[in-house]
């Protein structure tokens, strides 16, 4: 935000930002993915759906507007808007803008909100400086319309984009590298739509592959062999880490946008299918695993979990592999449901239905890979669901919007084993028992509420041979805060935490950068910081020796360009977090 706004909206902002996907504007095309921005940092990314045609249909009863106007609406809607109130704009984060209710509210009511923001987290527009009144004006004017809906997206335009690079008979049969891969990280370089493969032991950069827009999430396979990397823009790039040079083999694209990728895990079908799911369409795609053909693709549109009303756009959020049987979990955001697909038989497909609060957002295992952990960030609850039973075990109250990424798993001193997230809306850090066995007191109850650095936390962990929990807050509106992290001692929770500046360790020039998403490498000795500054400003990744606490490495590098998640390939496919 470029002009001066107060402590409390800034947070609001800044929470807000993240769930909308930016923090100001930026050009959209999925085309455009190399363009490196100038200006300040962007959190989350503007959707890349606002760049494709859409069917629109004009109200007579909306204030008049020239294709023009509706054409810059539309932009900024999809760049600043659809992540919280949707493509449809029923309604998610945000408030519905149907224009049942806009045209009853009227021009003066939403200029105004647009313009001045509210205290319930929408962004103050105007007086930000981020729209003009001009902008302010189309935006009013816009939403009065009807949205334009953008196209489906199913297995004829998937297969369109498919590329089988390299087909697995033409693949090495073993590995034919000297890689340590256990020890390798794939780092996501969000804007510039690439990630960096980086050695664990001497931190150098192995290479540097192209991935799709706005670059998100990396999964690795049961056999630590396949690295899956999906970007904003829903392009998947498989990548062979067994070859000489590790590679793309195959690359598609599922839908106009998504976060969330996964492979198949269960005995047997190792490797056999990947999975990912879709922002736009609400919808998620089963796919061959070495060579990511297209295989099924099902809709997630239906019932919300708790008023049982129609939901047409519930976006696909986190997906876990279950380890008990050939089943995913698939989190739909807005219906509040978690999807257990199994996959055992594509063609009489079975997905069980699981209840949970909404809105559901990111998630991981508790230690033994039974239950899923997974956030409900709009209720502010963990939904506990067992693998293995395939059912809801319990529902934990936690802090406000809990954003545990997989969550932090250790034994507790005095309660046992427990799984462990930060929240986005206040500065708690809630533990929760995780053993219904020998520490059948403690299990899915908050055992203990820790007092982090501030709100604005997005990830957190921990490693099963260290005693130290860190915990991110790149999302604080202060600079002191975001650019450092906090780390607990498990062994005396109760004295609190030491704040390790590790943005002024990175040595990076002054900047907007922002310390993000702690990530161990493979023997649990140290633990790898994001740096994260703007596009066109120096990043780093800054290595900490877990046991002194001590600075042990910077990696910088021209190439290393907005560094966010960091995968390491054993604690990847293992589930170790
Ligand atoms: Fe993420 C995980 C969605 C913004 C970095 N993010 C996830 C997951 C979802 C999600 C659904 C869980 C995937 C899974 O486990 O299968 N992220 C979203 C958004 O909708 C949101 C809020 C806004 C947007 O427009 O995209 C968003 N995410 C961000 C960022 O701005 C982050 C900080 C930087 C970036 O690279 O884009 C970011 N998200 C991450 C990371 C993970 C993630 C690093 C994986 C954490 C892990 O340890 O597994």
């Amino acid at each position: 935000m470029k002009q001066m706004i107060s402590k409390k909206h800034a947070v609001a902002i800044a929470m807000m930002a993240l769930a909308i996907g930016s923090l100001h504007a930026e050009d959209a095309q999925p085309g455009k993915k190399k363009a490196l921005e100038e200006g300040p940092m962007q959190i989350g990314g503007s959707s890349p759906v606002g760049s494709v045609e859409m069917v629109h249909t004009l109200n007579p009863k909306s204030p008049p507007m020239t294709k023009a106007d509706f054409e810059v609406g539309k932009k900024i809607y999809f760049e600043r808007c659809a992540g919280c109130h949707g493509v449809l704009r029923k309604g998610a984060t945000g408030k519905p803008l149907t224009t049942d209710i806009t045209l009853e509210r009227g021009s003066d009511y939403l200029r105004t909100f647009i313009f001045y923001g509210s205290p319930q987290g929408m962004p103050n527009w105007g007086t930000s400086g981020t729209l003009s009144e001009k902008e302010v004006d189309i935006m009013t004017r816009y939403i009065q319309h009807e949205p334009p809906t953008p196209p489906e997206y199913g297995l004829k335009e998937m297969n369109a984009t498919w590329k089988l690079i390299v087909p697995p008979s033409q693949r090495p049969t073993k590995k034919m590298n000297n890689l340590d891969l256990a020890n390798l990280f794939s780092v996501t370089l969000r804007d510039a739509g690439k990630i960096a493969l980086i050695d664990g032991s001497s931190k150098k950069i192995i290479d540097v592959i192209d991935t799709g827009y706005a670059v998100h999430i990396s999964r690795i396979s049961k056999s630590g062999r396949y690295l899956y990397v999906i970007g904003r823009d829903a392009k998947i790039v498989l990548i062979d880490l067994w070859m000489e040079k590790p590679a793309p083999v195959a690359e598609i694209r599922v839908g106009l946008e998504a976060r969330s990728v996964e492979t198949s895990k269960y005995k047997g079908y190792e490797d056999r299918y990947a999975i990912a799911g879709s922002y736009w369409p609400p919808q998620y795609t089963l796919m061959d695993g070495d060579t990511l053909k297209p295989l099924k693709v099902i809709g997630t549109r239906g019932m919300t979990s708790d008023t049982n009303e129609y939901h047409p756009e519930p976006r696909v959020a986190a997906i876990v592999a279950s380890h008990y049987h050939p089943e995913f979990l698939v989190n739909a955001k807005e219906t509040g449901m978690v999807h257990m697909v199994d996959y055992s038989d594509l063609e009489n497909l079975k997905v069980k239905m699981i209840k949970t609060p909404r809105f559901l957002h990111d998630g991981g295992f508790e230690s033994t890979g039974r239950y899923f952990m997974d956030a409900a960030n709009a209720s502010d609850k963990i939904a506990v669901i067992d693998t293995k039973e395939g059912k809801l075990a319990a529902v934990v109250a936690v802090g406000k919007t809990p954003h545990p990424g997989r969550g932090a798993n250790f034994v507790h001193p005095k309660f046992g084993p427990v799984w462990a997230t930060s929240h986005l809306g206040d500065d708690s850090v809630s533990l929760i028992g995780t053993d219904p066995v020998k520490h059948s007191q403690s299990a899915w109850k908050v055992v203990q509420t820790l007092k982090g650095s501030g709100g604005g936390s997005l990830f957190l962990k921990t490693h099963p041979k260290s005693r130290n929990l860190w915990v991110d807050a790149p999302l604080n509106p202060d600079p002191a805060i975001s650019q450092s992290v906090a780390v607990f001692d498990i062994n005396n929770l109760d004295k609190g935490f030491t704040l390790l500046p590790i943005g002024e360790w990175a040595g990076v020039k002054p900047g907007s950068k922002r310390v993000v998403q702690p990530e161990y490498n493979r023997d649990g000795d140290e633990v790898w910081f994001s740096v994260w500054s703007a596009g066109s400003e120096e990043s780093a990744i800054v290595v900490v020796d877990d046991k002194t606490r001590k600075l042990k490495a910077v990696i910088k590098d021209p190439r290393v360009i907005t560094p966010t998640g960091k995968f390491n390939v054993y604690n990847t496919q293992n589930d170790i977090y």
